[in-house]
């Protein structure tokens, strides 16, 4: 094995083609290599509101495209973050570590806040203190991302290092990044400057592992194009056909040079349509292994359980230490 890694992913609604070809598909190769943990982060979903009853069908959603997408909860560890506790715990040590000029400079956090800061959760200012609190509970070593990540991983190693600093200790590894392949940030459909997102209000702005063939052809097909001849790689003068070139490339497991060599006389139309085709064709099997999991919820709560325990065993040991370095008395 060549380390451990840790990664997460939220239960804010289906999961798109931009949380699969930007994280889900390596962490499916690294299981090989890795000790790898991954998590249904349902703490994080609630820095937004979110209706309970949905909240619980989207866990089991989430599980269940994780493991249709080729997660092998034999092989590594799969569980929902509420259930193990130290996640929590370790973040609010964590929080007493982290200057608030830090969080400060999260982007993630302005951007969803938007105008309404005040307003919003010291749940959604502190979330990348949990995060770093998902990585560190384990020790992580690798993180697999998407590109929109990369600012919570440091800040993740930054917190790392003032705790082993504070404490004087060499305690936290730090974790490493992995951002992997040619789509670390897949971007919206009608809009080819913004990502990807569960929580765009246009759902026509995303492909969900839950839609039909009909509706992937039917989102490529409306997908914002522009007026060039040709399709071609420019992403500040072409951001839509940058996109679902970038997209096609990864699907196919291609360089992108190849693929814009390939339809550089392609018209829009033409190359949406062999796009769309093969969507479907690397999608369909994942959605239908979906549909077959979801038909038994109480398998998947077993699934998720299972891994709990297991993550438990690896957390619980290293939030006792911690709790032993910043002096706390254990009971
Ligand atoms: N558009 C994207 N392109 C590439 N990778 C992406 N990821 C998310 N969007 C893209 C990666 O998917 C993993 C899980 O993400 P997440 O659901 O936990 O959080 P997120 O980044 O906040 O994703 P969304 O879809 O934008 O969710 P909402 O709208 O709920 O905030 C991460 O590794 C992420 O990098």
């Amino acid at each position: 094995m060549s380390g451990r890694i840790f990664s997460g992913v939220q239960p804010t609604g289906a999961l798109h083609l931009g949380n699969y070809l930007g994280a889900i598909r390596h962490w499916v190769h690294l299981q090989q290599d890795y000790e790898a943990i991954y998590c249904v982060v349902d703490q994080h979903a609630i820095t937004l509101p979110q209706d309970p009853n949905e909240l619980r069908g989207a866990i089991r959603e989430v599980a269940a495209a994780l493991i249709a997408c080729g997660i092998d909860p034999d092989r590594s560890i799969l569980f929902n973050q509420s259930t193990v506790p130290a996640h929590a715990q370790l973040a609010w040590v964590l929080m007493c570590q982290t200057p608030i000029g830090w969080l400060n400079r999260m982007t993630q956090f302005k951007e969803k806040a938007g105008k309404q800061r005040d307003n919003a959760s010291a749940g959604l200012y502190t979330y990348p203190v949990l995060m770093s609190a998902d990585i560190l509970a384990y020790n992580a070593t690798h993180v697999p991302v998407g590109e929109d990540q990369k600012q919570h991983l440091e800040l993740a190693r930054d917190t790392a290092g003032a705790f082993n600093r504070q404490f004087g200790v060499e305690f936290f590894v730090l974790p490493e990044p992995m951002i992997l392949g040619e789509a670390t940030r897949v971007m919206s459909l009608r809009d080819g400057t913004k990502k990807m997102s569960k929580s765009d209000t246009s759902d026509y702005s995303r492909i969900n592992l839950t839609d039909d063939a009909d509706t992937i052809a039917q989102k490529i097909r409306k997908a914002k194009s522009d007026p060039i001849e040709g399709m071609s790689y420019d992403v500040a003068g072409r951001p839509e056909a940058s996109n679902l070139l970038t997209i096609y490339a990864a699907l196919a497991d291609l360089p992108r040079s190849q693929v814009e060599a390939e339809f550089a006389s392609a018209n829009f139309s033409a190359f949406k349509g062999r796009l769309a085709d093969l969507c479907v064709e690397k999608l369909s099997p994942i959605t239908t292994e979906m549909r077959r999991l979801l038909a038994d919820p109480a398998e998947i709560d077993r699934i998720l359980d299972r891994g709990a325990e297991k993550a438990d065993a690896i957390a619980g040991p290293i939030l006792r230490q911690v709790y032993d370095i910043v002096g706390f008395r254990q009971a």
